[in-house]
Formats: C-alpha cells, sequence, structure tokens
C-alpha cells in the first residue's frame, strides 16, 4: 500500500480537494437556516474551531477487558510513538493539540526530550495522571489495598510521593494539572471504616495540593465503583465536592462520563458543580452499562448534548472560576484507536455546536411562561440540526481534514506503523 504521511499539509490539502466542492454547498444551506433562526453560522464555526480536547496517552494503544486484550497492528511501543500518533489525530482533527499522560506508564528518564518532542510534532501537554491502582515491578509497598486511603501511614506516604513525581515530571513537560484518581475501597462490608478512610484521603491529598505550583489544578476524579466492589472512597460527585472545598482554591472535580450509576443526570452533576465554582474538567466517553469507555456519543449522544448544554449556559452566564478542561478518557479493544479518537473529539465538537445553536432568548421564554413542549422542543431543535457542515468548516479552516477518518486510511499510516513498529505486544490482562 503506498504511504503518504497524514500529517502532512500538502496531503491533507490534496484529500480535501475532491471533497471541497459538497461542503460548500452543504454550508451554504446549513448557514440559511440558521440565520432564519436568528444565528450566523460563522459564529459557531468559529467557537467550534477554537474547541480543543486533550487526547488521553493509553487511548492510542489497545486497551482490553478484564478478560483480555487484543493488541492491534503497529502500536506504538512507548510514549515518544504515542505521540507520533496523538499528531496524526490533531492534524486530522485540528481538534487535540494536547496530550495527557499516565505515569508511571508513561514514565521516561527525559522529560525535556519528549516535551521538544511534542513540540516537534505540534503539541503539548494536559493534565499528568498518577497511578496508585497497580502494583509496579520494584514497588516497595502493595497497593492491594489501598493507596492513598491505606491504613498503614507508609502505603500513603509512597502513594503521595508518587504524586508528587507526577507533579515534577508535568513540570517539566508544560503541564498545568494533576489528576487523581484512586481505585481505594473495600469490597466487603465490614473491611473499611466508610469515614475513616475519607478522613485519610483528605490528609494524603493535602500533602499532595501542597506540592502543587501556584499556576497548577488538582483534579479529583470521582467514580461509582470498580476495582472497589462495594465502597468506594471518592464514589461520588458528593465526596470529590467535599474533598475539593476542604483542600484550598486549586482543587476541582473531575467529571467522567462513565463514573455513574446509570441514569444518573449528569448534566446535573455538571450544573451544581459550575454552581459551587469547582467544574474542573471532563473525562469524555461513552456508556451502556458501567465505565464502560466507549466512543464519546457512541451510545447516548443526547446526553453528551445535555452536558454541553450546561456547559454553554455556563459559558454565556461567565460563571466564575469556570475553566473546564476537556479530556477523552476511552479504551479501544474493536477498533483502530487512532480512528476512534479522531470521531470522538468529532462527537463533542458536534455537540458543543448543537448547544450553541439553540435559541436561547425563545428557550428562556418558554420557560419562563411554562411553556414546557416549547421548552423542550426548542432545546431539542439544536440536537436534532446536522451540524456537520460546520465541524468540516471548522477543520478546513485550521488545514485540518474535511473526513478525517478517510484521509487517514487512505494515507496508509496503520500499515507504516505495523512495519515500523513490529512485534505484537500480547500482554496478560486488561489494563484499562
Ligand atoms: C479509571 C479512571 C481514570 C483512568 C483509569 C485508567 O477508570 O477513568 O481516569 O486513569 O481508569
Ligand atoms: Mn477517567
Ligand atoms: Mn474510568
Amino acid at each position: 500500500m503506498p504511504y503518504a504521511d497524514p500529517r502532512d499539509a500538502n496531503y491533507i490539502a490534496s484529500a480535501n480537494k475532491s471533497l471541497a466542492g459538497a461542503l460548500s454547498s452543504d454550508y451554504t444551506a446549513l448557514g440559511a437556516q440558521l440565520e432564519r433562526r436568528g444565528t450566523k453560522i460563522d459564529d459557531i464555526t468559529r467557537a467550534v474551531a477554537n474547541f480543543k480536547v486533550a487526547v488521553p496517552s493509553w487511548g492510542v494503544g489497545t486497551g482490553g477487558t478484564r478478560f483480555g486484550r487484543f493488541p492491534g497492528p503497529g502500536e506504538p511501543r512507548n510514549v515518544f510513538e504515542k505521540l507520533e500518533d496523538c499528531a496524526v489525530i490533531h492534524k486530522l482533527t485540528g481538534a487535540t493539540p494536547t496530550v495527557s499522560l499516565h505515569i508511571p506508564w508513561d514514565k521516561t528518564d527525559d522529560y525535556l526530550a519528549l516535551r521538544e518532542h511534542g513540540a516537534a510534532l505540534g503539541l503539548g501537554f494536559d493534565a499528568m495522571n498518577s497511578n496508585t491502582f497497580q502494583d509496579q515491578v520494584g514497588q516497595p509497598l502493595s497497593y492491594q489495598f489501598g493507596s492513598l486511603t491505606h491504613t498503614d501511614e507508609a502505603v500513603r506516604a509512597q502513594a503521595v510521593a508518587h504524586n508528587v513525581e507526577c507533579i515534577s515530571a508535568g513540570k517539566k513537560l508544560g503541564s498545568k494539572a494533576l489528576t487523581v484518581w484512586i481505585g481505594d475501597g473495600a469490597n466487603f462490608p465490614g473491611q473499611s471504616h466508610l469515614g475513616r478512610a475519607f478522613e485519610r484521603y483528605l490528609d494524603s491529598t493535602a500533602s499532595i495540593y501542597k506540592a502543587l505550583p501556584e499556576d497548577w489544578r488538582m483534579f479529583i476524579e470521582h467514580k461509582m465503583y470498580e476495582p472497589a466492589f462495594y465502597a468506594t472512597v471518592i464514589q461520588d460527585w458528593g465526596s470529590s465536592l467535599m474533598a475539593a472545598q476542604a483542600l484550598g482554591p486549586k482543587a476541582f472535580c473531575l467529571v467522567d462520563l462513565g463514573h455513574h450509576a446509570p441514569n444518573v443526570n449528569i448534566e446535573m452533576i455538571v450544573a451544581r458543580l459550575v454552581h459551587a465554582q469547582r467544574l474542573g474538567g471532563f473525562h469524555f466517553n461513552d456508556s451502556k452499562y458501567g465505565d464502560d469507555d466507549l466512543d464519546a456519543g457512541s451510545i447516548d449522544p443526547f446526553r453528551l448534548f445535555l452536558v454541553f448544554n450546561e456547559l454553554v449556559e455556563a459559558e454565556l452566564a461567565r460563571a466564575p472560576n469556570f475553566r473546564p478542561a476537556h479530556m477523552l478518557d476511552q479504551s479501544h479493544n474493536v477498533t483502530d484507536p487512532v480512528e476512534s479518537l479522531m470521531t470522538s473529539a468529532i462527537e463533542l465538537q458536534r455537540a458543543y455546536a448543537q448547544a450553541l445553536i439553540v435559541e436561547r432568548v425563545r428557550l428562556h421564554e418558554y420557560r419562563i411562561g411554562n411553556d414546557v413542549l416549547m421548552a423542550a422542543q426548542t432545546l431539542k431543535r439544536g440536537f436534532t440540526t446536522d451540524v456537520s457542515a460546520i465541524l468540516a468548516q471548522a477543520r478546513v479552516q485550521k488545514g485540518a481534514a474535511i473526513d478525517p477518518v478517510a484521509a487517514y486510511r487512505a494515507s496508509g499510516y496503520r500499515a507504516k506503523c505495523a512495519q515500523n513498529r513490529p512485534g505484537k505486544q500480547s500482554l496478560g490482562g486488561g489494563i484499562v
């Protein structure tokens, strides 16, 4: 198969050629439709072009489940190669200029070289993620019974030190945030003291918080269950918010869309965290049952739209301390990760554009007048409008691809990687 570098601007321009005519007529037609609603299409396109989401470094390899992992051809073998793939995603979508690293999965002895490698590829670094939910080779103390909330002070100290190490690595990379997710909790009633475990969490995270540079933020990520199946210490947004408020103004709550009970009203949680001025950011993904880590917008795009609707409300209201970090957190098991991440970034932009075109003034009037049906219909009209032409136009303006997946496939990038990165790394169990 012939190979062309999908990151090359000339390649992208040539891939766009045959699609430009159709896009231009679709964009004009959509522009006229929105004009009738009092919306200028170019304003929406500009906002979409400014939308950014970070790619998770762990997302460019095949994920895996607890039953196994089926590595795909040409997977990146180290963090430098992961960045290569992230650059493909960014160049073709124009939406993912940063990468979020996971330590120690992405540990390297030369973070400055990694930063330069990223810069040469047009990439920066988003939040650092610590990992105290697994044991690493040569690690003195085990996290089997917890990390930041372990009953043994020495284990807690080791977990704190790891987080501090993540901060210092992040400083070298130009990152400005640390995301802390722990698996700590209990599998059996009686196993742990629910109150004291939370107190130990507050105590440990206070030490991490102290190590945060002035301009950094700490994101506390809650998750209802897994690996702890009875009682997870930071299981919900209430625990997360309490912890953030106890820690101080640099601590915020992170909402991973897959970390709630089925049918929980996530947009409501978003609205409450905006009100509390503690919404730090998101791990976007989609799910049907649990923390499925499926591609954003693939299962319930309406829910994603409703989350973005709250974000647009907060943006328009100029909510204080509102600067949410957008990150993807997905596990790709049956698709090419590059393709999944590109389409996921685009689905976020779609939800954002749909939320932006909602006729807010009319919606407000219907709400005030208690015209329930028209309020619901007005909101839903944003969701049912096909905004694809806006998304494609925003990409064209940034030198990205009109059809990223088609351009990626035609480039032969994956086959080239299979050649350059020989050997399948068939690890034992699934990791994310
Ligand atoms: C967790 C959580 C964290 C991620 C790990 C790998 O379920 O979503 O954000 O770092 O998985
Ligand atoms: Mn997550
Ligand atoms: Mn998760």
